[in-house]
């Protein structure tokens, strides 16, 4: 039996990528949590320091693994290497 993974988001609100990256993880079927960095001064310092640094929207994390934005998000699903991170069964859709 496979454990759904923990996958936290940090976004904005008007963010093409965050969009992107929203549509790509919903498609896998799993739950995002979404953290909104424009609304909270304090969680765009945790996303800093968490994410060395990275200063763009979405950066994106799967059980304490840092995959970083959007294009890195879309990388690993193009290996198929992201189900795999998503505990998921080789039959979910990727990105065309
Ligand atoms: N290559 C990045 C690009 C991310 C990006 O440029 N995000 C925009 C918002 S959609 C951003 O954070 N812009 C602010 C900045 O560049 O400081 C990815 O794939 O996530």
């Amino acid at each position: 039996m496979s454990t759904a993974p923990n996958v936290v988001m940090y976004s904005t609100a008007f963010c093409g990528f965050c969009q992107r990256a929203r549509g790509l993880l919903e498609r896998k079927g799993v739950d995002i949590q979404e953290i909104k960095v424009d609304e909270d001064a304090g969680e765009r310092e945790k996303m800093l320091k968490r994410s060395g640094g990275r200063r763009t929207v979405p950066q994106i994390f799967i059980d304490e693994r840092h995959v970083g934005g959007y294009d890195e998000l879309a990388a690993l699903d193009r290996t198929g290497e992201l189900d795999k991170l998503l505990n998921l069964k080789n039959d979910v859709k990727t990105e065309g």
